[in-house]
């Protein structure tokens, strides 16, 4: 185990190595040394598995190229736009500081095409992170990439370990993400006021809409259902699969046939051990599970409330799978799963035990006059209408739901904890708004600067859902 892990970590320095520099300051820790990983986003032409479409990427991969670290060295990122539109790099989930969080006009001024901005920062917690571009729909193009911060203590129980992005893919296909934007704001939306019910049971907890574009295809890293990646195993492998939803307007729900899924954490955080057949990630959210190999099998992933999946084969010794992945997803469709805000973090994540000193409501509506998602009745208008908060505070946001459609809500710069009637949830920074339902989150103001909390569909976010707390 040792060695493998021992690999991986230098394997990751080799590769950064590769692009750029992993060089050693004068400190001679281990500690000290910056890992330096240059980020490139171009035009490019990307093949999906047989679909060819050209987009925007970093370094001409979609996802982009995997980084991986352990804990403790500082990662170093220049970026250099070579997009047609500025743009900024946004590190999902990491509380790092303020004026490196990549949101325009909020934290920084965005990248102008030609020009360069180097993020630089000590990570300050491990687990499953990801980076994407922060400006207008870019996100929603191929600008996204995995993160991984390795816990050099963590206690290894698992063979070998897989990351899954999970994306909805339009861009390229005879259309743009700014034009499926300018699209929604020009026809608007049918009010949702007229429908009688959000449709959320048992079975469907984000409700009847799934979201309010179409795609052609889902991808799990980067390739179409059709000719998925293929990974292999030996059967007995311990497998953990770390998973993220880099979609921009989809929900996924995730399975493996026959095969339990032992959730370990949630938006990087560890909790308690929890086994399920199914999990559903909102747009931001991650899950890590790990799972036992017995033979060759799919790792599904349905969007939901629309049609098609995206899939990864685990092939273990050579054999094919044996499964009929339309009839599995019908099955997994209509069977209840997992919301990871229902778990409960490890203790030794849990937030001390405190009343909150202040509580916000956050309204979250729409769509309003067309194609707007206001949160307290405006639209996003940095910098003003933020909400000043005091530092060394415990801050409780309610997201309150009047709209009919689920919302994935994130926080920059913090992982908060949900709040359970009984106790402590999960340490998160994305969280699933049900229609009309209030899910409540705390806080703990330690990371100065303006921070925005926003629905983490690109659309909505394009359409105004966001606000800012502050503090010094
Ligand atoms: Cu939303």
């Amino acid at each position: 185990m040792m060695d493998r892990r021992q690999f991986l970590v230098l394997s990751a320095v080799g590769a950064a190595a590769g692009v750029a520099t992993a060089c050693s300051t004068n400190k001679p820790e281990a500690a000290a040394r910056a890992v330096e990983v240059s980020l490139n986003p171009a035009e490019t032409e990307i093949d999906l598995g047989g679909v060819s479409v050209r987009t925007w990427a970093f370094d001409g991969q979609v996802p982009a190229r995997e980084i991986r670290i352990r804990k403790g060295p500082t990662l170093r990122a220049p970026v250099t736009n070579k997009l047609p539109q500025e743009t900024t790099v946004h590190w999902h989930g990491l509380a790092v500081p303020n004026a490196m969080d990549g949101v325009p006009v909020l934290t920084q001024p965005a990248i102008a095409p030609g020009q360069s901005f180097t993020y630089e920062f000590v990570a300050p917690d491990t687990g499953t992170y990801y980076l994407h571009s922060y400006v207008g729909t870019q996100l929603d193009r191929g600008l996204y990439g995995p993160v991984i911060i390795e816990d050099p203590n963590e206690r290894v129980d698992y063979d070998d370990e897989l990351v899954l992005v999970l994306d909805d893919w339009i861009d390229g296909t005879g259309t743009n993400p700014d034009q499926v934007l300018e699209k929604l704001k020009k026809d608007g939306m049918k009010p949702m006021s007229d429908m009688s019910g959000t449709g959320v049971t048992a079975t469907t907890p984000l409700g009847a809409d799934g979201g309010d574009v179409t795609y052609p295809y889902f991808l799990i890293n980067g390739r179409v259902s059709t000719d998925p990646q293929v990974k292999d195993y030996r059967a007995g492998q311990r497998i953990r699969l770390r998973i993220i939803n880099a979609g921009a307007d989809s929900a996924f729900r995730i399975a493996v046939p026959g095969t339990p899924l032992n959730v370990t954490h949630t938006d990087g955080f560890p909790v308690i051990p929890q086994t399920t057949d199914s999990v559903i990630l909102g747009m931001g959210e991650r899950v890590d599970v790990t799972i036992t190999i017995g033979s060759s099998v799919p790792v599904v992933a349905a969007p939901e409330g629309k049609d098609g999946y995206a899939q990864l084969n685990l092939r273990v010794d050579g054999a094919p799978a044996a499964v009929n992945v339309n009839d599995f997803v019908a099955t997994l469709r209509a069977t209840p799963v997992l919301n990871t805000a229902q778990l409960v973090a490890a203790p030794e994540v849990q937030l001390s035990q405190r009343n909150p000193d202040l509580t916000l409501d956050l309204r979250l509506a729409g769509p309003v006059n067309g194609y707007t998602w206001p949160i307290n009745g405006k639209l996003y208008d940095p910098p003003n209408d933020g909400l000043a908060v005091e530092g060394g505070k415990r801050v409780r946001l309610r997201y309150v739901s009047e709209s009919k459609m689920f919302h994935p809500m994130h926080l920059h710069g913090h992982t908060f904890q949900v709040v359970h009637p009984n106790g402590p949830g999960p340490r998160k920074d994305t969280v699933l708004v049900p229609p009309l339902d209030t899910v409540e989150v705390d806080f703990d103001t330690n990371n100065p600067g303006k921070w925005i909390t926003h629905c983490h569909n690109d659309y909505h976010l394009n359409a105004g859902m966001a606000t800012f707390v502050y503090y010094s």
